[in-house]
């Protein structure tokens, strides 16, 4: 059984049940124990196929060899010679709902999606339920939809006018100085990247140079990759420091160095703006989805939205839908 991937010059690794004093691979295996040692993989004919790193795994060896695509075929005709046959590898034991979901638990992103996961993967009851009334298929999904935030961040890119406060705010937010900031205008020539985390959320925050009000701007490269950058965000944040007016018709506009009392909008200065504005942002992606009540948000797994959107459009049987995620 291989446990890995073959790759043009990666590591494979194969798991071998045989009887103690097989001949496979020459008997090199033979003399392996449990403390992991080099070995010299042969082929019927006596030649060298690998040299691999070998144990013993209970009643199984382990064999680590080199995972291009030649020595696999040798290790594979080899095997297939001295009469052993192979089985896939299924990582994750019995293939249920349950594992299934909780396969994403490595790719969940803060404790909130860890948490979402956990309890979507205890919610077979729920994927039976909706089996039996297909017309709520569509509308759960729907509902659903910002569930892959939980495992990629949703990107927000930072926009507006030079010198209203972008850098400032990146920093504030992310609680670290990622970026330059200053009176000075076009001090931001480069796209930088921050992550914060609010309410067991994660977030992706992008700065990017500003654009120049009236007059000729920061050079027309650090422009058009800011544009570029722009296209990829989940949402444009844009701000408007005193004076300014927004520029882009679908962009979350809040009003930036907003430090008078009472001002509404974000300042550097007053850090409750700042929490506001966090929890505006987590609301904006995760609202919907935390407001759903557990039994609801089970629909995580992407082959599982996959198979669900499937079955609602009929091109997937419900028999088949069933033995795949529940028997
Ligand atoms: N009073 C005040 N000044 C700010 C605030 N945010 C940024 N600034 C100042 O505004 C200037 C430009 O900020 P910066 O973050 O570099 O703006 P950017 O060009 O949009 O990245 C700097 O001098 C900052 O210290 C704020 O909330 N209040
Ligand atoms: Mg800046």
């Amino acid at each position: 059984m291989w446990l890995s991937s073959p790759g043009s010059a990666a590591l494979s690794l194969l798991r071998l049940h045989v009887p103690e004093a097989h001949q496979v691979f020459g008997g090199v295996l033979q003399t392996v124990t449990d403390i992991p040692q080099r070995v010299w993989l042969k082929n019927a004919a006596g030649e060298v196929i690998d040299e691999a790193m070998s144990c013993r795994e209970g009643n199984a060896f382990l064999i680590t060899c080199h995972g291009g695509p030649g020595v696999r075929l040798a290790v594979e005709e080899e095997l297939a010679q001295a009469g052993l046959s192979q089985t896939a590898a299924n990582l994750y034991g019995e293939c249920t709902f349950v594992s299934r979901t909780l396969t994403l638990l490595q790719l969940a992103r803060g404790p909130a999606a860890v948490r979402m996961v956990l309890e979507a993967a205890k919610e077979t009851e729920s994927l039976r339920n909706l089996l039996s009334s297909p017309e709520q298929i569509r509308p759960q999904l729907a509902e659903s939809e910002s569930f892959r935030y939980l495992f990629s961040p949703p990107r927000i890119q930072l926009w507006g006018p030079v010198n209203a406060g972008k850098s400032s705010l990146l920093n504030k937010l992310c609680g670290q100085p990622l970026a330059a900031v200053g009176d000075e205008p076009g001090l931001t020539r480069d796209v930088i990247e921050g992550r914060l985390e609010h309410q067991g959320f994660e977030l992706r925050l992008f700065d990017a140079p500003g654009h120049w009000v009236g007059g000729v701007g920061v050079d027309a490269e650090a422009q058009a990759l800011a544009r570029e950058w722009r296209g990829e965000a989940d949402l444009v944040l844009e701000l408007t420091p005193p004076g300014a007016a927004p520029e882009l018709p679908n962009s979350l506009v809040v009003a930036s160095r907003a430090d008078a009392a009472g001002a509404d909008g974000v300042s550097t200065q007053r850090p409750e703006t700042l929490e506001a504005l966090k929890s505006r942002l987590v609301e904006h992606f995760f609202g919907r989805l935390a407001a759903l009540p557990p039994s609801r948000r089970f629909l995580l797994h992407p082959d599982l939205r996959n198979n669900l959107e499937r079955l609602g459009e009929e091109r997937l049987n419900a028999d088949q839908f069933r033995r795949y995620w529940l028997d």
